[in-house]
């Protein structure tokens, strides 16, 4: 099975420009392909991920990658998508955007080897042009009801577009052409709102080059989930690659948590595991899914991709003592990353157990904590107590930081010291 077949597959090819072209063009040498990415946030969510994924399924096989940060293109701002004009970033937000964004494309990538990625910014070049080259060189190139007729300005019309949102797409083309020219890149891939900047890019290529000369589109669906909810999204937001804003244990516990109407496509589209593997996968949540192992391997694959095996390890480690109840083996950081949604409470030194759970608001009354400290229903750090007069000491303190405190079967309680 060829690349495009495997893609085909996988279910991640939306539309293309030529499809033949495209496969005799790959079947006859690696080609230089590329997809861009605009900083115009300090972290990439897992909606953005898709194409950079589908960009290292092709160096997989053999071709080579060319990963875009768009500096300047940042700086002027993608109508696509958009009912209304964004507001300008100004340019020290906007680098160190791009270094925030340079830092997370490294890992999906291999820089070394023949078809090792090349990074680059299209500010090197668009940066320094000055507005008559811009205007003779590619604007000539464009007419006007060319943009016109593209739906993401079209769509503008009525409600409003400015000069600069209206010029985007010639400077995304201008991209296309550069690195075509530079790097021989016969192929841009995007997500389906890319449609329209790419075919801009196509277009340039066209009416610059001469006859003959040979470039592609190709763009990627956008994520749906069975039930018709958002993809991406749970009740604290969107599901970050930067660990500072979704910890690893979030971001483990995100795709567990897949539905079985959707892990067998989300291995497909998001992992790099064989056919055979992931029809393996199909058969266990048709036959067990009570077990979620396609949701275990899922959740295993993209941790460990973007965060590296140690934060996977540490991941799963925290996901097993939550499970469990045994928090003792988890360390002051470790508890930080799993119980980072869990109420916590500031312990202002409560001798006993029973002031502590009316302090913490675990229990609503003394004569209740007792009561639940009798039934067995409070474990302090795991460990289940029953003598309603004990008393905590600093052996119950984690690291000396946190005492965790759980009532009944889930209800966790971080005591902060
Ligand atoms: C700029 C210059 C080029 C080629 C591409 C670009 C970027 C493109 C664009 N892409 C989107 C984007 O989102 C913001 C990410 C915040 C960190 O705006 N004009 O930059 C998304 N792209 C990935 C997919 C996308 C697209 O990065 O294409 O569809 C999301 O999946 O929205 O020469």
């Amino acid at each position: 099975m060829d690349l495009l077949q495997d893609l085909a597959w996988r279910g991640i090819i939306y539309q293309q420009t030529d499809e033949e072209g495209l496969k005799d063009s790959l079947n006859k040498e690696p080609i230089s392909l590329y997809c861009g990415v605009d900083p115009t946030a300090d972290s990439m969510h897992i909606g953005h991920l898709l194409p950079f994924l589908t960009l290292r399924r092709f160096q997989q096989h053999g071709h080579r990658p060319i990963v875009l940060v768009g500096g300047a293109t940042g700086l002027i701002g993608d109508p696509s998508g958009k009912s209304e004009e964004r507001k300008l970033l100004t340019l020290e937000i906007v680098q160190d955007n791009v270094a925030g964004i340079k830092k997370q494309l490294e890992s999906i990538f291999e820089f070394e080897g023949e078809n090792g990625a090349i990074m680059v910014n299209n500010y090197d070049w668009a940066g320094s042009m000055d507005i008559v080259t811009f205007l003779r060189d590619i604007g000539k190139h464009i007419g006007v009801n060319y943009m016109l007729a593209k739906d993401t300005i079209a769509s503008r019309l009525e409600t409003g577009i400015s000069f600069t949102e209206f010029t985007y797409t010639i400077l995304q083309a201008m991209d296309f052409l550069h690195l075509y020219e530079q790097h021989n890149c016969k192929l841009q891939i995007g997500g389906s709102d890319q449609w329209g900047n790419i075919t801009s890019g196509l277009e340039l290529i066209r009416k610059v080059q001469p006859e003959g000369a040979k470039a592609y589109g190709l763009t990627i669906p956008l994520v749906t989930k069975a039930d018709g909810t958002k993809f991406g999204k749970t009740e604290s937001g969107a599901v970050w690659l930067d660990p500072e804003k979704t910890t690893p244990y979030e971001f483990y516990q995100f795709w567990i948590n897949t539905a079985d109407a959707d892990v067998v496509k989300y291995l497909k589209i998001f992992t790099f595991l064989s056919h055979e593997e992931i029809e393996q996968l199909d058969k266990a949540v048709q036959e067990e899914p009570h077990l979620r192992k396609a949701q275990k391997v899922l959740a295993e694959e993209l941790t460990r991709l973007i965060h590296g095996e140690d934060s996977l390890q540490q991941a799963i480690k925290i996901s097993q003592a939550l499970f469990s109840g045994d928090v003792s083996s988890l360390s002051a950081a470790e508890i930080e990353q799993g119980f980072k949604d869990v109420p916590a409470y500031s312990s202002q030194n409560e001798e006993n157990l029973v002031d502590l759970l009316v302090a913490a608001k675990i229990s609503p009354s003394k004569r209740q904590a007792r009561e639940d400290i009798a039934n067995g229903a409070v474990t302090v750090n795991g460990e289940k107590i029953t003598d309603p007069a004990y008393a905590l000491t600093e052996k119950d303190q984690i690291d000396g930081r946190f005492t965790i405190i759980r009532r009944g079967k889930k209800k966790y309680t971080l005591i902060k010291h």
